[in-house]
C-alpha cells in the first residue's frame, strides 16, 4: 500500500510468518518466545498434540520478554495447519494484529502423489483475510470491534493488497486457509475456472473431486489444483470471493504439464464408534453460547476417553432467517462429517479429516469425532468474536491410566489482571470487548471472557 507502514504482528516476520514444514513421524522442538508486550499463547490450529499447553489455548499463556520450549511428534497425515494466537480473551485482536501462520504437515503419501508440491513454484499458501485500514494505514480493532464478528473492507492476501501471483500453464496448487475473523469466502475464479480439490483440513480427500466455486469459513483449509493449461503467455485468471477481486494469477507459457491427478489420494482411518458411546448434543447459541453457557476457563463441560470416537451432534440453534453460519472446531482431534440434517454431507467433506465444519442456522452436523490425545481441549465457533464472546467450551480428554489427572486452567480474573498489569491500568479499565456483549458478567470467574485491548 503506497503511504505510511502498518504496525503489525507476526511470528519471526513483521506479518504473519514463513510457513512451517514438518513431515510426519518427525519429532519436533520449538521454543515459543513473546516479544510483545502484551502475553499471547501460541495455538497449533488442527495439529495433533496434546492439551492445553501443547495445544496452545488460553491456559498457555506465554508472558512479554518470556520463552518456553515444548515439543511433539508429528502424528498426522499431510495437510496444511496453522499457527495462531489464542490467549482467550484477546484471540481476535491477536489475529487481526497478524499472528496467524501456515504450517504444512507432509508424508510418503504425499511425496508419491503425481501433484504440484514445489513450495513457492507450483504450491502456494493463500490465507485469506480482510482488514479495514484506518489513519496512516494503521490498523483499529477496537474501532472496527462488532461482537457478530469483526469485517474488513479491504481483501488481504498472504498479508498483501491487491497480490499477484506468476504461474505457468502447468497445473498449480493452492493452498486455501480461511484467516479471517469473520468473513466466509466464496471462491472462484474468473471464466470459471475448474478446481480440482485435492485436501481437506487435515488430510487429502479420498477420491478428488471437481468443483467451480469453493466455500471456506474462519478456520477452514481447502486444497485444490488448477490447470493453466488452457492460457497463454501474458494471460490473466483472477481468482474472486463474491464479486471481489483476491488474487491475479499472471500466466507465462511453459511445457506441457500431462500429469494426471489419481483417482484415490488417501484412506482415512474410520475408527468404529463404542455401541454405548453417547452421542454428544452441543448447540452453538446466539453468537455467545455453547449449550446455553459463555465459556469459563474453569470448566470443563464435557469428558471423553483417550483414543475412543463418539459422533457429536453439533446444532446452530440461530433462527434461519436472521442467524448466521458458525465455523465449529475442536481442538486436538479430527472428525468425519457424516451428515448434515440426516442428509449426506458435501461432497468435498466426505471421507476427509476435518476440524472445523461450517454449519447452517438450524442444521445439525454430525460429527465422528476421534482423540488421540490426553488433556484439555476447546471445541468453540471460529468465527473469533463469538469465541472471545464466549461461543466456546471445553472438552476433558482422559487417559484411563491417568483418570484423576489435574491440569491448571486459567481463570479470568488472573488474565485480567495480567492483561491489566501489561497496560499499566487497574483490572477494570482493561477494556474488553465483551462489555458489549448483553448481560455478560466481566467480572466474575465463571463469565465468560473477552478481554481485548485497544492499542
Ligand atoms: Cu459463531
Amino acid at each position: 500500500m503506497p503511504g505510511k507502514k502498518t504496525h503489525t504482528w507476526g511470528y519471526n516476520f513483521p506479518v504473519l510468518g514463513k510457513t512451517i514444514v514438518l513431515k510426519t513421524g518427525q519429532h519436533v522442538h520449538v521454543t515459543l518466545k513473546n516479544s510483545l508486550p502484551e502475553l499471547t499463547s501460541f495455538h497449533w490450529h488442527g495439529m495433533e498434540v496434546p492439551g492445553p499447553v501443547v495445544d496452545g489455548g488460553c491456559h498457555a499463556p506465554i508472558y512479554p520478554g518470556t520463552e518456553k520450549k515444548i515439543e511433539f511428534t508429528v502424528k498426522q497425515p499431510a495437510a496444511l495447519t496453522w499457527l495462531h494466537a489464542h490467549p482467550c480473551p484477546s484471540t481476535a485482536m491477536q489475529v487481526w494484529l497478524g499472528l496467524a501462520m501456515g504450517v504444512v504437515v507432509t508424508d510418503d503419501n504425499e511425496a508419491k502423489l503425481p501433484i504440484p508440491k514445489t513450495y513457492g513454484v507450483d504450491e502456494f499458501p493463500i490465507v485469506l483475510q480482510d482488514r479495514t485500514f484506518h489513519k496512516d494505514n494503521q490498523l483499529d480493532y477496537r474501532a472496527d470491534y462488532d461482537p457478530m464478528g469483526v469485517f474488513g473492507d479491504t481483501p488481504v492476501i498472504n498479508a498483501v493488497v491487491k497480490p499477484y501471483v506468476d504461474v505457468t500453464t502447468q497445473k498449480v496448487r493452492l493452498l486455501f486457509l480461511g484467516g479471517s475473523n469473520r468473513r466466509e469466502w466464496r471462491l472462484h475464479f474468473s471464466d470459471d475456472l475448474v478446481m480440482t480439490q485435492i485436501a481437506g483440513d487435515d488430510s487429502f480427500l479420498e477420491h478428488p473431486i471437481k468443483l467451480t466455486k469453493v466455500l471456506i469459513g474462519p478456520g477452514e483449509r481447502q486444497q485444490v489444483v488448477v490447470d493453466f493449461g488452457k492460457y497463454k503467455d501474458g494471460d490473466v485468471v483472477n481468482l474472486y470471493t463474491d464479486d471481489f477481486k483476491l488474487v491475479e494469477f499472471r500466466i507465462h507459457s511453459f511445457k506441457k504439464d500431462d500429469s494426471v491427478i489419481p483417482d484415490t489420494l488417501f484412506t482415512p482411518k474410520d475408527p468404529e464408534v463404542a455401541p454405548d458411546a453417547p452421542v454428544r448434543k452441543v448447540t452453538m447459541d446466539n453468537h455467545d453460547m455453547i449449550n446455553g453457557k459463555r465459556f469459563s476457563m474453569q470448566r470443563i463441560d464435557m469428558k471423553q476417553k483417550l483414543m475412543s470416537t463418539e459422533y457429536w451432534d453439533v446444532t446452530n440453534t440461530n433462527d434461519k432467517e436472521h442467524g448466521m453460519l458458525h465455523p465449529f472446531h475442536i481442538h486436538g482431534a479430527h472428525f468425519l462429517v457424516i451428515s448434515r440434517n440426516g442428509h449426506d454431507p458435501y461432497p468435498n467433506e466426505k471421507n476427509v479429516y476435518k476440524d472445523t465444519v461450517e454449519i447452517a442456522p438450524q442444521e445439525t452436523v454430525r460429527l465422528k469425532v476421534y482423540f488421540q490425545n490426553a488433556g484439555v481441549f476447546m471445541y468453540h465457533c471460529h468465527i473469533i468474536e463469538h469465541e472471545d464472546a464466549g461461543m466456546m467450551a471445553q472438552i476433558q480428554i482422559v487417559d484411563p491410566k491417568e483418570p484423576d489427572k489435574k491440569y491448571k486452567l486459567m481463570d479470568m480474573k488472573t488474565m485480567t489482571e495480567d492483561f491489566a498489569k501489561e497496560k499499566g491500568v487497574p483490572a477494570d479499565e482493561v477494556w474488553m470487548p465483551g462489555m458489549d456483549v448483553e448481560g455478560m458478567d466481566v467480572k466474575g470467574a465463571d463469565a465468560s471472557s473477552s478481554a481485548s485491548q485497544h492499542n
